[in-house]
């Protein structure tokens, strides 16, 4: 009998070494990290002759089942037929709000994903993926167990704005890039998507009725390049392609500084600098070279990295008839409640001059029906009830100016997310002005903590811009994004007695293996060991 016994654990120990083991649910190196996470019995191994049941009515519901099956079948080779009647992944959606929040049940037999919002159920449908094997990633068959340990998850952001800013105006971004972007946007919970669209090199997106804007402003880009734009198609198919990943496109256009593409294109608005109307005289066009040229005549195009060199005439009607005429044309073709009207580094602009302009531009924009966001510094104007300020000067200030109006801020602290900067001084792209950011920089921060006498009531949330001056191609995005978007994803999404960097630094490993199987060019930062 005894011997028996010792058969058995002997047979069964073998057994155990002889297959991959199954982490435990609490191990899944999910990012971001959910909030309430419990071990189950069991586990569920995912096989050929299972489907994706939906339970609830929607067409969004559908969309996000399909969404699924895309994801799985390429790598499991299974069919994972999405219908109403039968199936062991179930998506279960019990309302039709806005909340974020879902839950997910693992046992033996089933997953289950329920949400009463469809973009909750889109979240759990994000965590499911990574609760499965790394190797879900490929797109071409992987012979795997499909196994995910059984338990339980119950998640929802802890802020509702998270997002990421591409700056398509220093180098253009293309359609096909801008969508990968916003993949990888989805897999991390982000639901922002802010286009810095224009600024001194170039202006990337078609208005109708200022062509010039496109035709001359969107000819080049930093060092010279052929630049481009977005016609209003494509836009449109950016808006699109983001709102069935529950991703919110907020588009900038920056002014009053950073408008040398504008000025390029229409002289009649180029106030030169500094200038009394009218007068012939010398400006500096540029912050390099200095020319003869009649105030109200297009300035030169730019290619540079200076900033804070160009601004509007802010006492000219034309400005704002041209104001009007872009938000207009823009607001009719975005959906989300957002306008971003930049109004950073005005250097050039006179105080007064700034808070005129930039109270002017919010009516504008509230009369198209959006609300304002704008670099922190248009916190020293008026602010329009309910209009946001991107805390990103470091200026608290700033940030206090608009808390005291009853205004919110929207976090993007430089020295934290700007995904421009380097990680070191060995990195190979980046600018290094507000100091190196590694990727424990980006991840150890608590919003709520940054600016004396702030609470999360007082925050929208949390965005990442990657800054273009050295980024040209999609290999030098994958470098500067990755892994630090997955950490500031994190920040913006988990509470913070749930963070630490030792959990982090763990998890996000795993990411990179995903990463290398999709091709994502990351940054293998030192500080974790990849
Ligand atoms: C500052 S951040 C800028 C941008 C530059 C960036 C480079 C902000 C509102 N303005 O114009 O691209 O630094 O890191």
């Amino acid at each position: 009998m005894k011997k028996t016994i010792w058969t058995l654990l002997l047979a069964g120990t073998l057994a155990m070494g002889g297959c991959k083991e199954t982490p435990s649910f609490s191990d899944s190196a999910i990012i971001p990290l959910p909030q309430e996470l419990a071990n189950g019995s069991g586990s569920f191994d995912l096989s050929p002759e299972m489907g994706i049941q939906l339970v609830g009515s929607g067409e969004k519901l559908t969309k996000i089942g399909n969404y699924l099956a895309s994801k799985l079948r390429p790598a499991t080779g299974f069919d994972l037929p999405v219908s109403n009647e039968s199936g062991e992944i179930v998506l279960e959606l019990t309302g039709i709000g806005s909340s974020e929040a879902y839950e997910i049940e693992v046992t033996g037999d089933e997953v289950k994903i329920s949400a009463d919002g469809e973009a909750g159920l889109f979240y759990g449908v994000q965590t499911l993926l990574q609760l499965l094997p790394q190797e879900i990633a490929h797109s071409a068959v992987q012979s795997v167990q499909w196994t995910i340990p059984g338990g339980s998850i119950k998640d929802e952001p802890s802020f509702s704005y998270r997002g990421s800013m591409l700056d398509v105006a220093r180098h253009f971004i293309s359609l096909e890039d801008v969508k990968y972007y916003i993949d990888q946007m989805a897999a991390y919970k982000l639901n922002y998507l802010h286009l810095h669209l224009t600024d001194d090199q170039g202006w990337r997106i078609e208005i109708k009725s200022w062509p010039r804007l496109t035709e001359v402003g969107g000819s080049t880009e930093v060092g010279g390049g052929e630049g481009g734009f977005y016609t209003q198609e494509e836009y449109k198919e950016i808006v699109a392609y983001a709102a069935e990943r529950f991703i919110t496109v907020v588009p900038e256009v920056d002014m009053p500084g950073h408008t040398n593409a504008v000025l390029a294109s229409y002289g009649d608005l180029n106030p030169g600098i500094n200038l009394p109307d009218g007068d012939l005289t010398t400006v500096t066009k540029t912050p390099e070279r200095e020319v003869q040229v009649n105030v109200r005549q297009a300035s030169e195009l730019y290619t540079g990295i200076e900033v804070g060199w160009s601004t509007f005439d802010s006492d000219l009607e034309l400005t704002y008839a041209f104001v009007d005429s872009v938000v207009r044309e823009i607001s009719e073709i975005t959906p989300g409640p957002y306008f971003h009207i930049g109004g950073d580094e005005s250097h050039v602009t006179e105080k007064d001059d700034y808070i005129y302009f930039v109270e002017r531009v919010q009516d504008i924009v509230s009369k198209y029906g959006k609300t304002s966001i704008g670099w922190d510094e248009v916190a020293t104007a008026k602010l329009l009830p309910g209009n946001i300020a991107q805390y990103w000067s470091r200026e608290d200030e700033n940030a206090k100016l608009a808390k005291a109006q009853g205004n919110q801020i929207l976090m993007s602290p430089n020295t934290r997310v700007y995904l421009d900067m380097q990680y070191d001084s060995t990195s190979r792209i980046g600018l290094h002005w507000a100091g190196y950011v590694d990727l424990d920089a980006a991840y150890s921060w608590e919003p709520t903590e940054l600016i004396e006498g702030f609470t999360a009531a007082d925050i929208l949330g949390v965005e990442a811009p990657l800054w273009t001056e050295t980024v040209t191609n999609r290999a030098d995005i994958d470098y500067l994004a990755f892994p630090r978007l997955s950490a500031i994803a994190e920040v913006a999404w988990t509470k913070k007695e749930r963070r630490s960097w030792d959990s982090y630094a763990k998890r996000v490993p795993v990411h990179g293996k995903r990463w290398d199987i999709q091709g994502v060019g990351f940054y293998r930062s030192p500080k974790v060991t990849w």
